[in-house]
């Protein structure tokens, strides 16, 4: 139900109309920072009536397109009518929706993929160009007319920060009791104004619960009620209940050498049906208490919060399946004392990721054997999804793992290759590589060494004599033995699958 007490402050509430006539007050060509981060907070009518007025100014024959830019990725009722209309020039820093991304591999839709804890300090720099209008869904707004942030932060304290003008989605289908949950941390500066960011454990809260806005730049709020996007997990296969095993079997080991505390260091988890295996693996496993600090809160963290593995986490938005969000709103003060939100510049800070000593555990497309990892392309030229967060949690964890089942589309590609079609981690940032087959734990070794753990341990058995032969016949034939490969060879399993259908 569409909650009009959700707007406390008088002069704010007098801005209140409908969707349409907010989006009127958009013009073609505008730059717009929009709220939203996997799936959740993100604004939920503005952008489809955007959508309208762009295909009504089309039908006219008039040119309309505007730039969007957000926290992450958002949900069908903005990226996928937006896109659908071909109303985006240009997106970032990242999206997993299926028609947009149909649009940027045809040519039509421009799309910068940036590290997520990059983008707020560029947009602050200027390199993107001028924002004109932030388009931030959020819970309420406060008698002080201070914003009370949705179940999403992302880049919204920049936009509300650096847009001319702000209009507000305040949703009432998001709990009210999520105040208290944000900490927006506003000491952030650019270079040589900067100072460390003082978070020493993951559940430090270092900033304010709400954003602060200038009241006379909020030029529209819309009262909404509209759920978030479900994600929707498979039940864990039998390749994903591997990984976790190896993953629990590897930090275990690590505990045993002494080089990881009995409760382990703060977790990074990408989403996915692999993670949230992961995470289910180590709510069984020995180590405690543990802790997160990632970018998104996914199903198996508010299990292992509610088992009490998990003390603490801390990241910039949720994303999960309907009865978890279901449990999230009923137990919202539980989760409230053990979760904090914060800007996605300082949940994947490089600078808190380094000190905190993150295990990071992220997805790959494929992986090659000297160990470098492509996170974003299908065959060296198809966008998936984006780099995301994978690249500012790998530089700078403790141990960086990268996880992945061996082989995609029913075994017909391998996703160890001789030389991966495109490069997002290279070889210095992916210390350890998990498949259902083993981990190679690629740290302390040379390239050659390298290459026999990942063929050995991780490559599938259909391909793993292929890789075998490739790599001696590359130390036979190469100009060099520090990274041997066949320049001529290195990218015949890509070519082999797209002419063939199989590598
Ligand atoms: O396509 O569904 O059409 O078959 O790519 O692959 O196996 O479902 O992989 O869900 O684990 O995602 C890298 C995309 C992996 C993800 C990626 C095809 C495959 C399928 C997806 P179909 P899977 P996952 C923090 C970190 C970057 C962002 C990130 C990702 C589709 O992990 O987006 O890490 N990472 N953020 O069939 C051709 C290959 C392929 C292939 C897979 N080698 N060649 N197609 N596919 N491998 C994130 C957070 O914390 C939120």
């Amino acid at each position: 139900m569409v909650r009009a007490d959700r707007i406390q402050n008088a002069n704010i509430a007098r801005k209140v109309m409908s969707a349409e006539e907010a989006a009127a007050l958009i013009p073609h060509g505008s730059t717009i920072g929009m709220s939203g981060f996997t799936g959740s907070g993100y604004p939920k009518v503005v952008p489809a009536a955007l959508a309208r007025r762009i295909t009504e100014a089309n039908a006219r024959g008039d040119q309309f397109t505007v730039s969007v830019w957000t926290g992450a990725s958002t949900g069908p009722e903005l990226d996928g009518v937006l896109a659908s209309v071909d109303g985006i020039e240009l997106r970032m820093p990242y999206q997993s929706d299926p028609i947009s991304r149909a649009k940027i591999n045809a040519g039509e839709m421009e799309y910068v993929d940036v590290h997520l804890s990059h983008v707020a300090q560029m947009v602050w720099e200027g390199f993107f160009g001028h924002l004109d209008i932030a388009l931030v869904e959020v819970a309420g707004i406060t008698p002080e007319g201070e914003l009370i942030p949705s179940s999403s932060v992302g880049n919204n304290k920049t936009w509300l920060d650096l847009a001319d003008r702000v209009i507000l989605e305040v949703n009432s289908w998001q709990p009210v009791e999520l105040e208290g949950m944000h900490d927006i941390y506003y000491g952030t500066a650019l270079p040589p104004h900067r100072k460390p960011i003082p978070i020493l454990q993951p559940s430090d809260r270092i900033g304010v619960p709400t954003f602060q806005c200038a009241p006379d730049k909020i030029v529209a709020v819309i009262p909404t009620d509209h759920p978030d996007r479900n994600v929707q997990f498979k039940t864990a296969d039998s390749a994903s209940g591997r990984i976790a095993g190896h993953i629990v079997e590897f930090f275990g080991h690590e505990v045993k050498l002494g080089r990881l505390p009995p409760g382990l260091l703060p977790l990074q988890s990408g989403v996915g049906n692999i993670a949230n295996a992961v995470l289910a693996e180590l709510d069984e496993g020995p180590f405690r208490p543990l802790t997160a600090y990632t970018e998104v809160i996914q199903d198996g963290m508010l299990q292992m919060l509610r088992s009490g593995t998990l003390a603490s986490a801390s990241a910039t938005a949720f994303s999960l399946s309907e009865s978890y969000l279901e449990d999230l709103h009923a137990n919202i003060g539980f989760y409230r004392d053990r979760i904090v939100l914060r800007p996605q510049e300082i949940s994947n800070h490089p600078e808190v990721v380094r000190r905190l000593g993150c295990l990071a555990m992220n997805g790959m497309i494929e992986a090659d054997i000297y160990g470098n990892v492509n996170s974003t392309h299908i065959m060296g030229s198809r966008i998936e999804n984006g780099i995301g967060g994978s690249g500012d949690f790998a530089r700078n964890a403790y141990i960086s793992l990268f996880i992945t089942s061996s082989t995609a589309k029913d075994g017909t590609i391998s996703r160890i290759v001789p030389m991966v079609s495109h490069v997002d981690h290279t070889e210095h940032d992916v210390q350890v590589i998990v498949t259902e087959q083993g981990v190679a734990d690629l740290r302390g070794l040379s390239p050659r060494r390298r290459a026999r753990q990942i063929i050995d341990n991780c490559a599938h058995p259909d391909y793993r004599a292929a890789l075998q032969d490739y790599f001696e016949r590359a130390q036979a034939g190469a100009p060099g033995l520090q990274t041997p490969h066949l320049l001529d060879e290195a990218f015949s399993w890509h070519t082999r699958y797209l002419q063939t259908g199989r590598m």
